[in-house]
């Protein structure tokens, strides 16, 4: 039956142009493919197909106006399209039928009565007559408080902690109906969160895990002590990895497990100070030589080891950088998630991997590490674990001396609804623990602060017992029996192998949340006098013959006092237990961590017809560059190779670019699907949420769309999936606000494309100072692969996409792109012949006005200004009589680039002929002076200045942005038309090729005011 195909609600839009048709008469089509593009002059947006079926006849042609009810083509309806069943179900339809509801109601009505008589019937309580609590918070009643805690008791043990909990809740519950205060929940005691008698035991060999990690305690300081012998300057420390190398070997003995053929492997985010551990356990598996230890922190030469995780430096080794603090936690947030994202869109297996992230109690005080907390707990991301290691102290001393880190960390973490687990106690102090029924203990543990806990580890056994102990005569006479060697051998959680295997096997098997492990430990501990527990630790990487045979006997390793003071390395024998063992351990856990490897295959470049629309003119249509990018990731979504693996991410201004019709196409990723239809459902661009979506539509934070854009364009190695991430922003806020991400990304060799939406200082009027961008590609020159261009027209912009896809994607270089795009419309021209290397080179000549005069000039022109350039040319063309060269610069970045490599090759090779840079090979036969002009600053075309011999002019956009429209903001930076004409005016007077008089006249035609000072001071 044939039936018409609509255009439907498209929101405020009325006679919207039709851009592309999809279909052909005679086509047979499937319900939601694509039938027309629609292109309003803000976004543009595919219409699908209501039914499958065959395409009968199509109704409009391009560059019809259509608006909805607009009547597209008729289909031969496969389905019956007016029945009810293909109509989508509105949620009346959804809802039971009538007769159903009539079952429900007595019930409810019940419920609500029952509900209403217990509120009104229950008695008031007086709760003015009675003291409950003293202010003081002492027990009144001592014998009530036992009775509660003897049945609590008796609860637990005949019916498990679960019903314990279920009442309390229930408790609780009933308390704040009744209006009482709420008991604060925020913190438990400072005690183990896993109580002894469920703690999982650990099968490991204890005795050979501890010789075994002595050994990586002995080498990973060794590594750092011999290095700054040989020379100071090489610095490392030595604190951070004594103080988490249980934390690190438990991992590495039990828990992650390695990447192979059949398993893809857990991803451990090291901390970055306590890189010289995971070196010396790799010294021992036989992955790094004594000669690679020896090159700690010595990169230049050959066999060097990166002072911290640096995948850049160390490609098959590290995976992850982690170094600048706060960037481990939230890179490990949004990879955590991505997996999830992989699963449920059905790119990847769920083979329950884990992301680990471990950081340090201080690096908690950075945003980053806590600002994406809420975001892991929403997304009930139970692969992930983050591990604080809280040895209380950062650089400069204790994180929190007056309070306690553990616990506050404990109240933000259970606050944003993460498993928390505490690693408090060792095993040692279990037997104290239980002994004490005066719950002094406890409560002596509680009332203590940080600085108390460093300093008794700073002290010794007989400190201890006075200042810990001997607060309280039953707590002394509890400790009477132990020596003061006892009392200090009295451990740390995060220094208990049991406990520590305890924690990771509970964080393994929490389920429907993420958890953290806060584990305390001692800074530096082992050290002795040169570095337990003191405020120096952080920065000691010098130990004195005395301090390491100290540190040999402390952990037993088995060298001579001679090979000690020569700082030698020990690795016992292949076929000692130790070795065995540690080698085996790993086997079993499917291989080496960490190890970067990569498996994934390329992606086949999209055929060369995807691009053709924009190497086409746009005619009278005027549109932007954020348009015609949003038009081709339209249709790069209809390629079948490409598809899958975008991955447009945007921090929650998608409307603003105008890609809000991916919200319907491809979803936007949801893990728990749509609990709700949308308020413009009906809509084409409706708010859809899905399982299986494609979009990161981020909210707020750029911080996390970066790390997402990171955790995708990496997905290659860490997944063996190769993703194109395109991350779309308002441009002042990329690498301004999150260039410490960038960074790591090109640390991480991601690859993708960085999309700086609204650019130019200008070009984005209205917004004002704070929006308008005009240095973004200036910070993008500063990342050695990063690859940036500013394109003017849309063809441009489809050469360097199409290359970037290329060479990324499908030669897998480790590059990634910045591209500005500019949210001014204006037509686009067909692309010039034989330009497209000159696109990805640089420049290329855009151009030629060559009719008229002898006196000629070079115009530069880059984004949006090559069209003020352009308008300038005809004006100096038809009004003065000179010629012009119009050259549109897609990239003053790749320019400089050239130039300085060839520039360094001319200098090497001076006795033979020097070659030229792609700027002097393009220019050095052409006559005039050169003018060079961006919606940047001066200093974005001054990079190419040292390239070429010519005189060399450039303008730009120094200074604060303010609001106003493009024409004076252009007019306030001087890139406007009027300016450029004046100037080059003026420089070929200043050349001598012309008389001043012209330039003089230009500035009072164009009212232009020399006394006004540069725009910098204003
Ligand atoms: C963003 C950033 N700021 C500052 C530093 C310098 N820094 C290195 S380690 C450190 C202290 C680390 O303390 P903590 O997180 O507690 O780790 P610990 O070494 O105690 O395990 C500081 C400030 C850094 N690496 N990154
Ligand atoms: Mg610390």
């Amino acid at each position: 039956m044939n039936t018409e195909i609509t255009v439907p609600d498209i929101g405020d839009f009325e006679s919207v142009e039709i851009i592309e048709i999809l279909i052909k008469s005679g086509a047979e089509i499937k319900k939601n493919d694509p039938i027309v593009t629609l292109e309003s002059d803000k976004s543009s947006v595919e219409v699908p197909s209501p039914f499958s079926g065959k395409i009968s006849s199509v109704k409009v042609k391009i560059g019809d106006k259509v608006s909805k009810g607009s009547i597209l083509a008729i289909i031969e309806n496969e389905e019956d399209k007016t029945s009810k069943q293909s109509q989508p179900k509105s949620v009346e339809d959804t809802k039971p039928p009538i007769s159903k509801k009539e079952e429900v109601l007595p019930e409810t009505e019940k419920i609500i009565k029952k509900t209403e008589s217990y509120i009104t019937k229950k008695p008031k309580i007086e709760t003015s007559q009675k003291i409950y609590v003293r202010p003081s918070r002492s027990d009144i009643d001592p014998i009530e408080t036992q009775e509660w805690l003897d049945s609590l008791d008796s609860v637990v043990k005949n019916d498990g902690a679960d019903r314990a909990h279920y009442l309390l809740k229930k408790l609780i519950n009933e308390a704040y109906k009744d209006g009482s205060h709420q008991p604060l929940t925020r913190t438990t005691p400072y005690i183990n969160s896993i109580p002894v008698e469920m703690e999982v035991k650990s099968p490991g060999d204890q005795n050979i895990e501890r010789r075994i990690r002595s050994l990586i305690r002995w080498n990973a300081a060794a590594m750092v002590v011999k290095a700054n012998k040989k020379n100071p300057e090489l610095g490392g420390h030595i604190g951070t990895f004594a103080s988490a190398a249980t934390l690190y070997d438990v991992g590495m003995n039990h828990f992650w497990r390695g990447k192979n053929n059949k398993f893809g492997g857990d991803l451990v985010y090291f901390q970055g100070h306590s890189a010289p551990g995971m070196y010396a356990r790799a010294f021992l598996e036989g992955r790094l030589t004594t000669s690679q230890l020896g090159n700690f922190r010595q990169e230049v030469g050959v066999d060097g080891l990166s002072s911290y995780p640096h995948p850049w430096l160390m490609p098959k080794f590290w995976q992850f950088p982690t170094v600048s603090m706060g960037l481990g936690p939230v890179l490990s947030i949004y990879q955590a998630r991505f997996t999830k994202y992989l699963i449920n869109r059905g790119l990847i297996k769920d083979e329950n991997r884990k992301v680990w992230a471990f950081l340090g109690d201080g690096e908690t005080d950075e945003p980053e590490s806590l600002g994406a907390i809420s975001l892991a707990s929403r997304e009930k991301l139970d692969n992930l674990i983050f591990v604080i290691n809280c040895n209380l102290q950062r650089l400069d001393g204790p994180v929190r001396g007056n309070g306690k880190i553990i616990q506050e960390l404990e109240g933000i973490f259970r606050g944003a609804g993460w498993n928390v687990i505490k690693v408090i106690w060792g095993s040692y102090w279990d037997q104290l623990l239980s002994k004490d029924k005066t719950g002094l203990l406890i409560k002596r543990m509680n009332e203590c602060v940080d600085g108390e806990y460093q300093a008794f580890k700073a002290n010794d056994g007989s400190y201890v017992r006075e200042k810990f102990f001997g607060k309280y005569p039953e707590l002394k006479d509890l400790v009477s029996s132990m020596t003061d060697r006892d009392i200090w051998k009295l451990n740390r959680g995060g220094h208990d192998p049991h406990k520590v295997y305890a924690a990771y096997d509970e964080a393994m098997k929490t389920k429907g949340k993420p958890t953290v492990i806060l584990a305390k430990t001692i800074k530096g501990y082992g050290m002795g006098k040169s570095g337990e527990s003191i405020n120096i630790t952080h920065q000691q990487k010098k130990l004195d013959e005395e301090d390491l045979l100290y540190y040999r006997d402390r952990f037993d390793i088995p060298l001579t006092d001679k090979q000690v003071k020569n700082i030698e390395f020990y690795k016992p024998n292949e076929k000692s237990d130790e070795i065995k063992y540690l080698k085996e351990r790993r086997m079993k856990l499917g291989g080496n961590l960490p190890e970067r490897t990569i498996y994934a295959k390329p992606i086949k470049k999209p055929a060369k017809d995807i691009f053709e629309n924009m190497l086409k003119s746009s005619g009278d249509r005027e549109m932007s560059t954020t348009m015609a990018l949003v038009r081709m990731l339209t249709s790069l979504l209809r390629d079948k190779n490409i598809a899958p693996r975008l991955v447009p991410i945007i921090p929650d201004e998608a409307r603003t670019f105008g890609m809000e019709g991916f919200f319907r196409k491809i979803g936007i990723y949801a893990h728990e699907g749509q609990k709700y239809e949308p308020e413009d459902s009906e809509q084409l661009s409706s708010y859809r949420e899905d399982k299986k979506g494609q979009v990161l539509e981020e909210g707020i934070t750029e911080t996390g769309a970066m790390s997402s854009f990171i955790a995708a364009g990496t997905s290659y190695t860490n997944h063996d999936l190769e993703m194109i991430p395109v991350y779309t922003f308002y441009s002042m806020f990329g690498f301004q606000r999150v260039m410490d991400l960038i960074w790591a990304a090109g640390d991480s060799q991601t690859r993708g494309f960085l999309i700086g939406a609204t650019s130019g200082r200008t070009t984005l009027a209205g917004e004002g100072l704070q929006h308008q961008d005009g240095h973004s590609q200036l910070l993008a020159s500063t990342i050695p692969n990063c690859v940036s261009y500013d394109p003017t027209f849309a063809y441009e912009l489809a050469v360097i996409f199409q290359d970037g896809l290329r060479r990324m994607h499908e030669k897998q270089e480790s590059i990634f792109y910045y591209l500005t795009t500019m949210n001014e419309n204006y037509k686009h021209p067909e692309m010039p012949k034989n330009c497209e290397k000159g696109i990805l080179k640089g420049m290329y000549l855009f151009k030629e006005f060559n009719n008229k005069g002898k006196t000629k000039v070079q115009l530069l022109g880059s984004g949006t200004i090559l069209r003020e350039m352009i308008s300038a040319a005809q004006i100096l063309s038809t009004e003065y009589n000179i010629d012009s060269d119009v050259w549109s610069v897609t990239s003053f970045n790749e320019l400089r680039k050239d130039g300085m490599d060839i520039e360094r090759k001319n200098l090497l090779n001076p006795s033979i002929i020097p070659e030229k840079s792609y700027v002097e090979e393009c220019l050095s036969k052409r006559d005039g002076p050169i003018i060079a002009a961006s919606d940047y600053m001066r200093s974005f075309a001054d990079q190419i200045r040292p390239y070429t011999s010519k005189s060399f002019y450039s303008f730009g956009t120094d200074g604060y942005g303010r609001s106003d429209s493009r024409k004076n903001l252009r007019k306030f930076f001087e890139v406007d038309k009027e300016h450029i004409v004046t100037y080059t005016l003026s420089a070929l007077a200043k050349e001598q090729l012309i008389p001043s008089t012209y330039a003089e006249q230009a500035m009072k035609k164009y009212k232009i005011d020399k006394t006004k000072p540069l725009p910098t001071t204003l």
